[in-house]
C-alpha cells in the first residue's frame, strides 16, 4: 500500500508540500494540474514542472487526480473526437514522467454534491462536507452551483471547474432524455479510444464512484453500485481498466456494502486506486462526513483496511476529505490536519493487520 495525499500545487494549495512531506509514512500524492479546464491537452512543460516540485520535496507522483473528462465526450457529441485526442496526448505526456494510475470521474455535469461545505458537527464543534437531500429540492441546480462557489472560501474545487458550469444551463437541457444505457454508450467510445493507449504506456484508468451515489436532478449517472462498476469494467475489459474505489463516495449509500466492494474488485486487480474516509448517515440521503476513525461514523474502517490487504496490497490509498479542525482555514475538504490524522490512523490500521498477520 502507498499513502497519499491530495496536493493541488503551489499556486492555489496553502499546504506546502514539506508539510505533506512531514506526515508519517506519505509517499507521495495524486497530484493535479488545478487549472486544466476538462478538454484540455496538459503541457508537458507544466507537467514536467509540477512533478519536477514534487520530486524535489522528496515525494512520489505515480498518481494524477484528475484529468477530466469533456462534456461533450459524454454526451457524444461529434467534437467529442478532439477531445478524445487531447485526452490521449495527455496520458502520454504523464506516463513519459511516471505517472501509472489517472483517476477520472464520468458524472454528467457535477462531480461530488454537497448542500452545505461546512456544516458543524454539534459534538466537537469542527465541521466537515454535509449533504441533505431536502435541502437540495429547495434549491434546484443552478442555486447549488452558486453556493458552492460562494462558500469555498475562494478556493478552486475538483470538479467545479467555472469553464464547465459556466454552460450549466445548456448542458442540463442536452442531457434531457439521456437513459444510463446511453451514457454508456459514450463511456465505451471513450474507453475504447483511451484504455489501449494505457495499456501500451503502463498507466491505468480508475473511475471515481459518483457522489452521492445515486442519480441526481433527473441527470443519467452510471458509475454508483458494484454493478455498475461489473458493467464499466465489461465495457472494455482490461487491466488498465479499473475503479477508483472511494469508500465515502461509494459508501453515502447504505446498500453499498464497501469492504465485500472492496473484495470483489481487489480479487479482479481492478482497483487502480483507492480514497478511504468515513461518513455518518443521519438519514435517507442525508449524511456528514466523518473523521476516519471508525467510531465516527459508519463505516467499518478496519474491514476496509483488512478488504485491502487481502486483495489489493499493493494500491494507493489517500485518505479523502478531512473536517475543518483547529481553526483551519482551507479548501473544503481539504485542510492539512484532519486528513493528516486520518493517514496516520490508516497507518495504524495497516501496521496492525500487517503484524497479525505475519508481516512487518
Ligand atoms: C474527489 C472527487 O473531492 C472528491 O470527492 O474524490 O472530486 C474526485 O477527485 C473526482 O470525482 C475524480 O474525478
Ligand atoms: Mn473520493
Amino acid at each position: 500500500m502507498k499513502m497519499t495525499f491530495r496536493w493541488y500545487g503551489s499556486q492555489t494549495d496553502p499546504i506546502p508540500l514539506r508539510y505533506v512531506k512531514q506526515i508519517p509514512g506519505m509517499s507521495g500524492l495524486m497530484g493535479l494540474l488545478d487549472n486544466k479546464a476538462a478538454g484540455v491537452d496538459w503541457p508537458e512543460e507544466e507537467v514536467r514542472a509540477y512533478i519536477d516540485e514534487v520530486h524535489a520535496a522528496g515525494l512520489e507522483c505515480e498518481v494524477i487526480e484528475s484529468v477530466n473528462v469533456h462534456e461533450d465526450i459524454k454526451m457524444g457529441l461529434p467534437t467529442r473526437d478532439e477531445y478524445i485526442a487531447n485526452y490521449i496526448s495527455t496520458i502520454r505526456t504523464l506516463a513519459k514522467y511516471g505517472v501509472k494510475v489517472i483517476i477520472y470521474n464520468f458524472m454528467p455535469v457535477f462531480d461530488w454534491l454537497r448542500t452545505d461545505l461546512a456544516r458543524v458537527i454539534p459534538e466537537d464543534g469542527s465541521n466537515s462536507l454535509y449533504f441533505d437531500e431536502r435541502d437540495l429540492g429547495e434549491m434546484g441546480p443552478l442555486e447549488i452551483v452558486r453556493r458552492t462557489a460562494e462558500n469555498s472560501g475562494g478556493f478552486t474545487l475538483p470538479g467545479w471547474e467555472p469553464e464547465r458550469l459556466a454552460q450549466l444551463e445548456t448542458t442540463l437541457k442536452q442531457y434531457e432524455g439521456m437513459t444510463p444505457d446511453m451514457l454508456r454508450v459514450n463511456f465505451k467510445y471513450f474507453l475504447d479510444a483511451v484504455i489501449p493507449v494505457c495499456e501500451e504506456c503502463g498507466v491505468r484508468m480508475a473511475c471515481h464512484p459518483d457522489d452521492p451515489a445515486w442519480p441526481i436532478f433527473g441527470l443519467p449517472r452510471i458509475a454508483h453500485s458494484q454493478d455498475d462498476f461489473d458493467k464499466m469494467c465489461a465495457l472494455h475489459d482490461s487491466p488498465a481498466n479499473t475503479v477508483c474505489l472511494c469508500t465515502g463516495s461509494l459508501g453515502s449509500d447504505p446498500a453499498n456494502d464497501i469492504p465485500s466492494v472492496i473484495r470483489h474488485f481487489g480479487e479482479k486487480d481492478r482497483i487502480g486506486a483507492m480514497h478511504v474516509r468515513n461518513i455518518k448517515f443521519l438519514g435517507e440521503h442525508h449524511f456528514r462526513e466523518a473523521s476516519h476513525l471508525s467510531a465516527s461514523g459508519d463505516l467499518d474502517m478496519y474491514a476496509i483496511m483488512k478488504a485491502i490487504y487481502d486483495t489489493c496490497p499493493d494500491t494507493y490509498i489517500r485518505p479523502d476529505h478531512g473536517r475543518m479542525i483547529w481553526d483551519e482555514k482551507g479548501r473544503p475538504g481539504y485542510g492539512l490536519y484532519d486528513r493528516a490524522l486520518g493517514a496516520t490512523y490508516l497507518n495504524g490500521l495497516w501496521e496492525a493487520i500487517c503484524r497479525e498477520n505475519g508481516g512487518k
